[in-house]
């Protein structure tokens, strides 16, 4: 019988293909690619706008649309620095359009605290700088929020 070697054959054949179609994936991988969940609305288009940014800025966001402000909550951001989405990744609280650069500073330092907070819809910050709003660039602050719910300027935009 010759069904052996012709079964040895393909297995051998199956597994160079599997090694080649591996191969392409492999490399076209981000660098880096860190897990972020995002509770939102999900009629929110600023917020879908943020998560293109920080997906170009290594993060993979996992996306709920719903219970943005149960989570805020549930995490134990205080209302009062509250915006449009919020997002949880490494243990740390993303509230708003926070730009990527301070999460990936703010998971750079590990401080002890809750999270970054970009309180309500900065026009200008990422996701909110759309041709919507013609070019316009509003002050800004990034705020650390302590677990105390206490904040500290984590970084400021003008
Ligand atoms: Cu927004």
């Amino acid at each position: 019988m010759t069904t052996q070697p012709a079964f040895i054959t393909r297995r051998a054949l199956l597994l160079g293909m599997a090694a080649l179609a591996c191969a392409p994936v492999a490399i076209a991988a981000k660098p880096r690619s860190i897990p972020i969940q995002v509770w939102k609305d999900p009629d929110c288009g600023c917020c879908l706008d943020w998560v293109k940014h920080i997906e170009k800025n290594g993060f993979a966001a996992t996306i709920l649309n719903q219970g943005n402000a149960a989570a805020r909550a549930r995490l134990g951001l205080p209302q009062e620095f509250g915006s449009c989405h919020t997002a949880l990744v490494q243990g740390y609280v993303i509230e708003g359009h926070v730009p990527a650069a301070d999460i990936l500073r703010l998971l750079k330092e590990q401080p002890r605290a809750l999270g970054l907070a970009a309180p309500g819809m900065p026009v200008g910050s990422p996701g909110m700088d759309g041709p919507a709003y013609g070019g316009r660039r509003d002050p800004y602050q990034v705020l650390l929020i302590g677990k105390d719910g206490a904040a500290t300027v984590f970084s400021a935009y003008s």
